[in-house]
């Protein structure tokens, strides 16, 4: 039996056999992306499918109190409550939250429900928590979004990689052997303020306070343009907008990017010149540069650099970023976030609405228009919005400032939640519909580099969960709008969503489940059903009106929340090898839960000394927003003046406690990597 993993955007693919109650798990050696390989999470992926807390029945609120229900019972419960908030309040104070662990046909669906059904224009997703910066930045410099414009083979083969912010030795483990392949006669450069097992590989290492990447960036461009190692033909031929970016960073020499960074400004005109000299190079970015106040110019800063050395579109070159989620990349492309419909179009564009509203059979005018954000959303509840349907998510863990979306969520009028455990956000729900997982059902899922990959049902669902298809077309119906979903049928709805996005940007009009089972390779844009997919992207012209990609004017700037003498270090969070996200699925995982049984906050043995503090020890950090108590983790690669703690815990744990809610105003991704705290030594009683 083969599914893919149900975790990340590597999608790796594997086996699944029964054994005994259980189901054990194996990678597959016929699929090139992982060639057999799988991370300790996909290792024990299946644990969850037989798992003992698994929801098997319906949950509804009773006097404070969730019991078991029926379906009919919880369905109906779920819909009355969404047409009494409706009618009290109007269509726009109904909330819907999507995922990017949903599949294509899934995300496609629930933007129906939310637009046609629900009539509201306040629909999101937890995407807009992940690469939403990057994504913003492509779209400003290459007029598309596609995490990796390039098969991911090209890393292997490219002489020079560039990894800024990501540590992807621990979030996407099986990537190694690119890697390796890379290191035999390549060059790395890493930029993380931490030495990960990557930086450990790497040739330079720039380890900047978080949030200056911006600096870092400009100042690696100032020395290739000042040294004239850029690539005038490229510029001259493919882009717009060099000459003021050439302005800007005339300014940001590499010793004005180490005051405001802390990286040495030799180690910046070593990196740059590394670059230059590379036959080829790729720049990658993950989370690190991206989940900022200012984080869409994070990433645009280092997208001038590959235009200014001529990478995109060129053999083993380019800029991408690593998106996160399973579905990272397709969820965003059928229209979950609030300004986007399906095709990835535009949401305030007429065509666009014209389009999707004649495969939707309805007028355009009866589409709503464009609607608050992830976490305009959260955190409108109990003013703006009074009720909310999440699907595949758990923000009480996942979201900044999380004690204020906790409070929020606790207390509003209506909370329907479609998840299989009962995670955080789910305990405080009136309403629980328990879906089924990733190997129970047919979908399709599009991974890191845009191409679409077919997950088959291969396992026998326990009784009791329903797809969340099948959940969403019951509301439909119950909310009076049954012909929004005529069926829950994967293949049917991907046929429709091959017609809602073809002519689009994301055109996945001549990909078919039958192509998919053939094995074939397809990557989107794919218009029709002859055309073999782009793996590579932006070979002759970029998206953009006149095929040329944008440089963009991006400036360093003071952080949101610097540190100062009440909380005098940066924090950043992200994550560990064992866990995933909010830790719903993997801290019920025996294996991971005892490798990884709580969160930490790893510091410079100098800054523990300063505090007293030894390894192991219990130190409390706090944030203008609140305070959490951890064991502290002694590690050398850190700076001195940086915590770093991982994400995947709730309640007292949650280090989303003390995030900042700062948002960046272009892709309104929140600061998750950067915020001011001081820490506190926890008396012990002897
Ligand atoms: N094990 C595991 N794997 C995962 C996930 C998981 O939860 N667990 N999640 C998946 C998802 S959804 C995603 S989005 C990806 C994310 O994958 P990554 O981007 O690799 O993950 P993070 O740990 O969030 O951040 C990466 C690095 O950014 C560094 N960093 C922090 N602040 C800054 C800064 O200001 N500038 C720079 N340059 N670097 C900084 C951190 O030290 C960290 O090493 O992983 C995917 N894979
Ligand atoms: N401090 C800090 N916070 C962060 C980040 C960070 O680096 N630092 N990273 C951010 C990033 S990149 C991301 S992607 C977000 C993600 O954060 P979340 O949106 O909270 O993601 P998950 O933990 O995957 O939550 C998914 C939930 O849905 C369930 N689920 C999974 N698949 C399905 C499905 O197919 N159907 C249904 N109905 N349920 C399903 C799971 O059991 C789980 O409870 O967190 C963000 N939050
Ligand atoms: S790398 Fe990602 S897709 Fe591959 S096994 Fe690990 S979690 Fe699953
Ligand atoms: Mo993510």
């Amino acid at each position: 039996m083969r599914t893919h993993c149900p975790y990340c955007a590597l999608q790796c693919a594997m086996t699944l056999d029964e054994d005994g109650d259980a189901y054990r798990a194996a990678g597959d050696a016929t699929f090139d992306v992982n060639a057999g390989e799988l991370c300790v999470k996909g290792w024990t992926a299946a644990e969850t499918l037989r798992h003992p807390q698994r929801l098997l029945s319906p949950l509804v609120r009773e006097g404070g109190r969730l019991r078991e229900a029926s379906w009919n019972e919880a369905l109906d419960r779920a819909a009355e409550g969404l047409r009494r908030v409706r009618e009290r309040y109007g269509a726009a104070a109904v909330g819907v939250f999507g995922s990017g662990a949903l599949t294509n046909e899934k995300a496609y669906a629930l933007g129906k429900f939310a637009r046609l059904a629900v009539g509201t224009p306040n629909f999101d997703y937890n995407g807009r928590f992940c690469m939403s910066s990057a994504a913003a930045a492509q779209v400003r410099a290459f007029g598309l979004d596609r995490g990796l414009p390039f098969p991911l083979e090209w890393i292997a083969r490219t002489a020079c990689l560039l990894v800024v912010g990501d540590n992807l030795f621990e979030t996407m483990p099986p990537l190694r052997r690119y890697l390796d392949a890379q290191a035999q006669e390549g060059r790395r450069i890493v930029v993380d303020p931490r030495r990960t097992e990557l930086a450990r590989t790497a040739n330079v290492h720039l380890q900047p306070a978080p949030g200056t990447d911006v600096a870092v960036a400009n100042a690696l461009l100032h020395v290739l343009v000042a040294e004239e190692r850029i690539d005038r033909r490229y510029i001259g031929e493919r882009t717009r907008g060099f000459e003021a970016v050439q302005r800007a960073v005339e300014r940001e020499h590499p010793e004005r990017a180490e005051r405001r960074s802390g990286v040495p400004a030799e180690e910046i005109r070593r990196a740059a010149r590394m670059l230059a000299e590379a036959p080829s190079s790729i720049i990658l970015t993950g989370r690190g540069p991206e989940q900022h106040a200012n984080g869409t110019d994070g990433a645009s800063a280092y997208i001038n650099l590959a235009l200014a050395l001529g990478l995109p579109g060129r053999e083993h070159c380019g800029y991408g970023t690593l998106t996160g989620q399973g579905n990272g990349q397709g969820g965003r492309e059928h229209g979950q976030k609030s300004d986007q419909l399906p095709g990835y179009r535009k949401i305030d564009d007429a065509a666009a609405r014209a389009h999707v509203a004649q495969v939707w059979g309805v007028a355009p005018e009866s589409l709503p228009g464009r609607g608050l954000t992830a976490y305009e959303l959260l955190s409108a509840v109990g003013e703006q919005i009074h009720a909310l349907v999440v699907m595949a998510s758990n923000p009480v863990v996942s979201a900044p400032h999380a004690s204020d979306i906790r409070r929020r969520l606790a207390g509003v009028e209506h909370l329907v939640v479609c998840d299989f455990f009962l995670s955080e956000t789910a305990e405080l729900a009136q309403v629980v519909l328990p879906s089924l997982q990733w190997a129970e059902e047919t979908g399709t899922m599009t991974n890191l580099e845009g191409r679409v990959l077919l997950r088959e049902r291969c396992v026998e669902p326990p009784p009791g969960p329903r797809s969340d298809l099948a959940i969403l077309r019951s509301l439909c119906q119950r909310l009076g709008a049954p012909d929004v979903l005529a069926g829950d049928d994967p293949e049917e709805i991907f046929e429709e969503l091959r017609r809602a996005s073809a002519g689009g940007l994301a055109d996945y009009g001549g990909i078919t489940y039958q192509r998919l089972r053939d094995g074939e390779r397809l990557c989107w844009p794919c218009p029709d059903p002859a055309h073999p997919g782009t793996p590579v992207l932006f070979r002759e012209r970029f998206a953009t009106p006149d095929g040329r990609a944008g440089f963009s004017v991006v400036e360093h700037r003071r952080l949101v929340e610097p540190p100062n003498r009440e909380f005098p270090w940066y924090l950043t969070t992200g994550r560990i090898r064992e866990q995933y996200l909010s830790g719903t699925q993997t801290r019920r995982v025996a294996p991971l839960r005892r490798a990884a049984p709580e969160p930490f906050v790893e510091m410079h043995p100098l800054l523990a000394a300063a505090h007293g503090v030894s390894d192991g020890e219990a130190v409390r950090l706090v944030s203008p927003r609140g305070s959490v108590v951890l064991r502290a983790k002694l590690d050398e690669g850190i700076r001195r003046d940086t915590l770093f703690v991982p994400f995947h815990w709730g309640g007292a744990q949650a280090i989303n406690t003390l995030t900042s809610d700062a948002l960046d105003p272009v892709s309104r991704m929140p600061a998750f990597k950067v915020c001011a705290v001081r820490m506190e030594r926890v008396p012990t009683n002897g």
